[in-house]
């Protein structure tokens, strides 16, 4: 079995400036006080939390030409890309604890400009409810959050599409979305029109989640550098209720820990992002504290000794 990367470095981004309800800033600290960095030090991680980062205030105003806080959403990015790219450059796994899914056009943005420079294959694992797949013509709710996917792929805003100097940043070849269910009408079009590769619920529950992730990640290979991408709504909202854009029928807790110690067992995380916990609609603090438990099996926990 490969090794995951043991030196991990952590920053929070407390902002919700992507989403159309308020308290996804309050994810990094909802993450730090479930757990998070304990329960690595407990998994033998060495662990640097670097604190959190700086931005711009929420100004809570209504979409510009399709766009809500766009300048909000390209600084917070700006931020994240800068941080991430240091980290990977100290050979460290970054660990970005959001904030809203819009910050992951830095985090993968720094990703993806890692990979070109030490010539390294690049897998993104979107675990998600939603394809992320928006565009300011098409989105319904003028929301950065539900656009990431589609920016990195070229389709967005200069100032979003271009953020890490090279634009696209991705193929949409190097995607593959597990738990989705929910995709706008145009942006069902969209998606199909540049073949995404989605696993839907639907085919999670015909097929099974072991097959889904053996599908999701086959033909990684040492140089294949993974970035899991954790959107905390792909689980079912009974078991996770502290986020902005809940939809019934996710992934249960079984499904989701399978998710995680498959990664664990692949041997080739290299980057992740926990994003959209809200904790100002959570009960108690349960969605971060479940999130604490599967990145525990991400880290390799798991019942009983393998090989
Ligand atoms: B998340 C939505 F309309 N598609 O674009 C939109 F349903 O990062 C939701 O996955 C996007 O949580 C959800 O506003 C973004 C909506
Ligand atoms: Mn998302
Ligand atoms: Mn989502
Ligand atoms: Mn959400």
């Amino acid at each position: 079995m490969q090794q995951t990367n043991s030196q991990v470095s952590i920053f929070g981004v407390p902002t919700d400036v992507g989403a159309g309800r308020r308290g996804a800033s309050m994810g990094p600290e909802g993450l730090r006080v479930a757990g998070l960095v304990e329960a690595l030090i407990a998994r033998g991680v060495d662990v640097d939390d670097l604190g959190d980062l700086k931005g711009p205030k929420n100004p809570w105003t209504g979409p510009r030409e399709g766009y809500r806080h766009l300048d909000e959403v390209v600084a917070w990015n700006r931020a994240v890309l800068e941080a991430s790219s240091a980290e990977l450059a100290r050979g460290r796994m970054p660990i970005m604890l959001g904030g809203d899914h819009c910050l992951a056009i830095g985090s993968i943005a720094a990703v993806a400009n890692h990979c070109r420079a030490t010539g390294r294959k690049l897998r993104v694992l979107w675990l998600d409810a939603h394809t992320d797949f928006n565009t300011s013509q098409i989105t319904p709710s003028g929301n950065v959050h539900g656009m990431p996917v589609a920016c990195l792929c070229g389709i967005g805003p200069d100032e979003l599409t271009g953020l890490g100097g090279v634009s696209p940043s991705m193929q949409v070849a190097q995607f593959r979305q597990i738990g989705i269910r929910s995709v706008d009408p145009d942006e069902k079009r969209l998606v199909k029109e540049h073949g995404l590769d989605i696993y839907d619920m639907r085919y999670i529950d015909e097929v099974g989640m072991r097959r889904v992730v053996e599908e999701a990640l086959d033909g990684l290979d040492d140089d294949t550098h993974l970035h899991v991408s954790f959107d905390v709504d792909v689980l079912d909202p009974t078991i996770a209720p502290g986020t902005g854009t809940p939809v019934p029928g996710g992934i249960n807790y079984r499904e989701a820990q399978l998710v995680m110690e498959m990664i664990a067992d692949s041997g080739r995380l290299g980057s992740l992002d926990i994003v959209e916990v809200n904790t100002a609609l959570d009960q108690g603090n349960t969605t971060a504290e479940l999130a604490v438990d599967l990145v525990e099996s991400l880290f390799g926990k798991s019942t009983l000794m393998r090989d």
